[in-house]
């Protein structure tokens, strides 16, 4: 409870900041595809907290709504920023925990800030874990396919750690598939992971979406995704998520 008395403390005067991981393609020089949104919370006393924690706390508080808005409220007012500054940023991924897609109202107030920012809807991508899809209301589909039809592109974050069934991975309203880092992990070393990285880039492919790896930390990993077809990778091999200045500053240096 202590905890959850400092988040929405937090939250009320913007002590969350956003970090911004570059997402690439993956042939060389690796052009700018968009950067992924990563919430840090930095406590004055307890020093950092994963979201890994303090998003299940909001999910369980209530705090979840709110938590959402602050994100997409201060990360479009950066991309904004950004475009305003001649920052060639293409697009931005935020990441959405369940319950926000079951939120009717989340949708309307996503259009209107995109319109005060003079951004479009093709500029975000909403994440969602697997778990969403693991049994879909058909309310949160509904909302997930109003998305979609609004412009904005929805993405399967950990794609292949569990709980799509593929047998309705083609009816849903998905854009992009964010593979596991976990495939990526044992790429190298590991025939089945190679295997099974093969079939989701195939499924992307033969379904017509996107496929991002996470995690790729390696150019042995990059030159093996890329050899499979994979075009946007991520990871720490090109960037961490960094704050926005540094960010700019890692992209000034590529030129
Ligand atoms: O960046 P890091 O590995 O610490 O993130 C841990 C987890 O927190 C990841 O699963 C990530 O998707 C999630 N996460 C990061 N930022 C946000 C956010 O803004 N909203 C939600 N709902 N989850 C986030
Ligand atoms: O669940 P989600 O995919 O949204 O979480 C992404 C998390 O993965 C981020 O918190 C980020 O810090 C972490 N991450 C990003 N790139 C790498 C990487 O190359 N290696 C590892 N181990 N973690 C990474
Ligand atoms: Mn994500
Ligand atoms: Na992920």
């Amino acid at each position: 409870v202590a905890l959850e008395t400092a988040l929405r403390e937090a939250l009320r005067r913007d002590q969350l900041q956003l970090h911004y991981q570059p997402q690439v393609l993956s042939h060389p020089p690796h052009p700018l595809y968009g950067v992924e949104v990563l919430l840090r919370w930095e406590h004055p006393q307890l020093g950092p907290i994963s979201p890994a924690r303090f998003v299940p706390l909001a999910e369980e508080s209530g705090l979840i709504g709110d938590l959402c808005r602050w994100v997409l409220r201060n990360a479009l007012r950066q991309l904004a920023d950004w475009r305003a500054r001649g920052v060639a940023i293409p697009r931005m991924a935020v990441n959405l925990s369940a319950s926000n897609f079951e939120d009717p109202q989340l949708l309307d107030e996503l259009l209107r800030l995109l319109q005060h920012h003079g951004l479009s809807p093709s500029d975000v991508t909403l994440e969602m874990t697997e778990s969403v899809m693991l049994s879909p209301q058909p309310r949160v589909l509904d909302n997930i396919a109003a998305m979609q039809a609004a412009g904005l592109a929805l993405s399967l974050d950990d794609f292949g750690t569990g709980y799509s069934s593929l047998s309705h991975l083609h009816r849903l309203p998905i854009n992009e598939l964010k593979l596991d880092m976990s495939f990526v992990r044992d790429l190298e070393h590991s025939m089945s992971a190679r295997a099974l990285t093969n079939s989701v880039l195939r499924i992307g492919e033969s379904l017509r979406k996107h496929v991002v790896a996470e995690g790729v930390e390696t150019e042995r990993q990059r030159r093996l995704l890329a050899g499979l077809g994979c075009e946007v990778l991520q990871g720490f091999l090109f960037s961490k998520p960094l704050p926005a200045a540094e960010l700019e500053r890692w992209l000034a240096e590529r030129e």
